[in-house]
């Protein structure tokens, strides 16, 4: 006997049951199966294979994933919605670091700036400055409902992720964002704000794509590269690259670097190359005490 099989994606998981969007256009509440459990988490955004037993939906197998992230759970994402804000003060160390994680996993930065209510025109170009020749940022606000359909061409047709420190506004502009597609085509719903948001990662409908709210990235080391790779996750060191004396340069103690002389021209962000020395040692720290 043939059991009805559907394909769908994960859009929520609360304990131990994961609520599968399938492709017959229905949402099904879902227990997976426990070898795949074993195996390793099933995460938000997981492309999966449900089947019916006894008239319950069964995750019966997750497919190979494009990418993930840690800290939140989520998993084949095209693009991280990364949010700064005037208030909370912006950790700049941890936008990078995310920067990083999305280079290497393969997934579109695009950096925003919420908030821009409370901010001047020039604190918002301060910050965008050294990224925007390389990322597309956008200037928004929630409150105000500013930038809000530039946004959204970043959500059609992909599956984005929130990302950011807690407070800087990702659940206001997720709201906002659904808000307004309500009023346009009255489709999606308005999030229920709960208490126990803070673990909790969903997809939600807009804009033609699918947008997981996170409860932001706090902390996030970089584990999976060796110190020397880590020049290729900044794009804008690499167009000097070519100049520096020694083809393995990694801009730090080497005579003449031309990303240094860059950074001394003002051409590069001299806080961001900083935070590029200091990621460099924590990666390097890490390694250090992995073989000691
Ligand atoms: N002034 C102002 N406040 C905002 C804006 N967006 C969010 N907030 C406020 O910032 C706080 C944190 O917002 P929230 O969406 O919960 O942040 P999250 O932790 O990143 O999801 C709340 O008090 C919001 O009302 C905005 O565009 N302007
Ligand atoms: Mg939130
Ligand atoms: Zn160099």
């Amino acid at each position: 006997m043939k059991t009805k099989s559907l394909d769908g994606k994960v859009v929520k998981i609360v304990s131990n049951r994961y609520t599968v969007r399938a492709d017959d256009g229905k949402e099904y509440r879902a227990y997976a199966r426990g070898k795949l459990r074993l195996q390793g988490d099933i995460y938000v955004g997981d492309n999966v294979k449900i089947v019916f037993e006894r008239g319950d939906a069964v995750i019966d197998m997750v497919k190979p994933r494009i990418n993930q992230l840690v800290r939140p759970f989520v998993a084949n994402v095209d693009s991280a919605l990364i949010v700064v804000a005037k208030e909370p003060e912006p950790d700049m160390l941890l936008i990078d670091k995310i920067i990083i994680n999305c280079y290497l996993e393969g997934i579109k930065p695009v950096l925003l700036y919420n908030k821009a209510d409370l901010a001047t025109e020039e604190e918002i170009e301060t910050l965008f400055a050294p990224y925007k020749e390389h990322i597309d940022c956008v200037v928004l606000s929630a409150l105000e409902k500013r930038g809000l359909e530039e946004l959204g061409k970043y959500i059609e047709g992909n599956v984005v992720c929130f990302a950011g420190q807690s407070a800087v506004g990702k659940t206001s502009l997720l709201n906002a964002i659904l808000d307004l597609n309500l009023k346009t085509d009255g489709l999606s719903a308005k999030i229920k704000r709960g208490k126990n948001t803070t673990r909790h990662v969903e997809i939600y409908q807009a804009f033609g794509g699918d947008v997981m709210d996170t409860c932001g990235f706090s902390m996030l080391s970089i584990v999976s590269i060796n110190p020397e790779e880590l020049i290729y996750y900044y794009p804008d060191f690499i167009k000097y690259q070519d100049d520096c004396r020694f083809k393995s340069c990694t801009h730090r103690e080497e005579p003449d670097c031309a990303v240094k002389q860059a950074v001394e021209r003002g051409e590069i962000s001299k806080a961001r190359y900083q935070r590029y020395l200091d990621i460099y040692e924590e990666i390097n720290e890490h390694k250090r005490r992995l073989y000691d």
